[in-house]
């Protein structure tokens, strides 16, 4: 059958500014007239004199509104002179899958329809992002392309009678305008499993798991929090490496989440940490909405923050086939993660960078040959196998670890502090702020940190004395492409290697998100059993060691919490 597009007349919308990891709204702004369809096309547009002939991936994590846009990015790809999309059936593919399949297939690019970890539903929160060929979210100068075209858009282009059935797997073949159009349904995981097997050693995990290395089987619980990677977890940890059925839970992925906010961390992700207390489990692991992001659990729920997560990963890579081929190159993690990464990349050798938060901005450090690994403190790990970061990866990578070593998780973290010492981690979150009083705090801390004299400021907290050695608002210059990014958020570093960092967040949905990150380091071993986790809900004067004493402490937590007042 011969299909015609038409172009439809639409208004601009002015909001279509993606944030750190693409554009994020609630579901009801992406279901205004023409909103998606806009921000598609000039996804589209973008591609200038790529998009003829272009080949693109769809998917996302299967939230509610996925089979929706799926089925309009079909529409007006088709008009636009795309030639091929592959699309993960009934719109699914996690986010690491969709970046592998980029790559594999040398596609221009792919569009990722996921607002990551924030909870889904008609009342909750929808997003769409763009991956370029390398199979990384798109930098800044794409971004800000793709935003200044949907600032000015007066039509798009679309054919509203081709119908693709993305139920089934196969290949659908259109002639549109007299052009050849083909959409390619394609097993969401099967790829993905091949690349998972191409890296880490399977049947070593496997003997791990059913107890033929030890003598007893080693017990993981793997939540899927109704994200995307339930067929992923279920294929790769029941089918392939032989977990019991009931190991794996919350693997059916639902347009709502079944209600949970799908953000794997300790507060999010109770339900894993209870049964990990509870159990006699060895091992848990939980994944976002997307399945970039992971927590990793040991024995009676033993928190690895991402931070050491990181560095044990940077120190252990040997252990993974992949890396053995490949050798490893140097390390990276953004600047509000704790820096626990960066002695190991001291110890070894290795080169370290540190680049402003998202995952964007590792893509040219991997391209370029330069780093193997990279982390972030929100719970984002992944090696150069693709350019997303990657939550059943960084799964297997631990289990890899554990499998070689020979020695259970909380042994590893307590050899890893033994050697280099320790990062005591935590991040505060102030959710659902008024914007202009947060915009206002930031500039006067900013004023107060880089101000002349700051640097050399001693600031007593715990009974111990802090000197700053910088005061900043974080500026990065990209080593491959010279690209500078400012204000990325404001740094006081000290002397002995700790940290304070406050930012605005990236991926909201509505209003501002205050985020203040503490990474003090500990050196002294008698500190390292310490919890280093106070509740998300704690207010910053508790954590132990910038407490209330010190001016900075004072002064900072008076401008936070004068700011959250203000927007009460
Ligand atoms: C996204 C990016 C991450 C980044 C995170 C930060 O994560 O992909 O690289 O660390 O946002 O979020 P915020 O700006 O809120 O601090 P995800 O998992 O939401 O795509």
């Amino acid at each position: 059958m011969s299909l015609k597009s038409v172009k439809v007349a639409t208004k601009a919308y002015g909001d279509q500014k993606p944030g750190t990891s693409g554009l994020r709204k609630a579901v009801k702004v992406f279901q205004q007239e023409n909103y998606t369809e806009n921000f598609v096309q000039a996804i589209l547009t973008a591609l200038g004199e790529c998009l003829k002939g272009s080949k693109l991936i769809v998917g996302g994590d299967g939230r509610f509104y996925v089979r929706e846009a799926v089925d309009l990015i079909i529409k007006i790809a088709a008009a636009n002179g795309v030639s091929k999309l592959w699309v993960g059936q009934d719109g699914i593919l996690s986010t690491p899958a969709l970046s592998a399949l980029i790559r594999q297939h040398g596609a221009t690019g792919g569009i990722v329809l996921t607002a990551s970890h924030n909870p889904g539903g008609p009342d909750h929160d929808f997003g769409i992002k763009f991956n370029i060929a390398n199979g990384g979210p798109a930098p800044d100068a794409v971004t800000t392309n793709i935003f200044n075209i949907s600032k000015s858009l007066r039509e798009y282009s679309i054919v509203p009678d081709l119908a693709a059935d993305i139920s089934k797997i196969g290949t659908q073949t259109f002639t549109v305008d007299g052009r050849s159009f083909t959409v390619e349904v394609i097993d969401p995981v099967e790829d993905y499993l091949r690349l998972m097997k191409e890296i880490f050693d399977f049947p070593a995990i496997k003997q791990l798991l059913s107890g033929a290395q030890t003598g007893s089987p080693f017990k993981v619980l793997v939540n899927s929090m109704n994200g995307v990677t339930g067929p992923y977890v279920d294929r790769i940890f029941v089918v392939e490496l032989g977990a019991p059925a009931d190991n794996t839970v919350n693997t059916v992925p639902l347009e709502d989440f079944g209600g949970l906010h799908p953000d794997p961390n300790l507060t999010y992700a109770a339900e894993l940490v209870d049964a990990l207390r509870r159990g006699d489990y060895d091992f848990g692991a939980a994944f976002d909405g997307d399945g970039d992001r992971n927590m990793i659990l040991g024995r009676k729920a033993f928190f690895v923050t991402p931070t050491d997560s990181l560095a044990v990963l940077a120190d252990n890579l040997d252990c993974i086939p992949y890396f053995r081929r490949t050798g490893v190159k140097g390390f990276a993690r953004s600047m509000p993660t704790g820096a626990a990464v960066d002695r190991v990349a001291v110890a070894k050798n290795k080169e370290l960078f540190v680049v402003p938060t998202g995952w964007k901005f590792f893509g040219n450090l991997m391209d370029a040959g330069r780093i193997s690994l990279c982390g972030e403190e929100s719970f984002g790990t992944g090696s150069d196998h693709i350019r997303e970061k990657d939550g059943v990866w960084a799964a297997l990578a631990w289990l890899s670890i554990v499998q070689h070593l020979g020695k259970p998780v909380d042994q590893i973290l307590r050899d890893h502090w033994a050697k280099y010492g320790r990062n005591f981690f935590t991040r505060y979150d102030y959710e659902g702020c008024a914007v202009e009083p947060c915009d206002r705090m930031m500039s006067e801390l900013e004023a107060l940190v880089t101000a002349p004299g700051f640097v050399g400021r001693q600031l007593t907290a715990g009974g111990k004395s802090y000197t700053v050695r910088l005061g900043d608002n974080f500026q990065y210059r990209d080593p491959i492409d010279c690209s500078v990014t400012t204000k990325q958020g404001l740094r006081v570093l000290f002397e002995d290697g700790s940290c304070l960092v406050f930012r605005l967040s990236g991926t909201g949905s509505s209003g501002a998100t205050v985020r203040l990150y503490v990474d003090s380091y500990e050196a002294d071993p008698a500190t390292h059993g310490e919890d280093a986790q106070v509740s998300a809900a704690a207010k910053p004067r508790q954590h132990r060691a910038f407490s209330l004493s010190p001016e900075l402490a004072w002064e900072t937590q008076c401008l936070v919490i004068c700011s959250i007042q203000s927007t009460v």
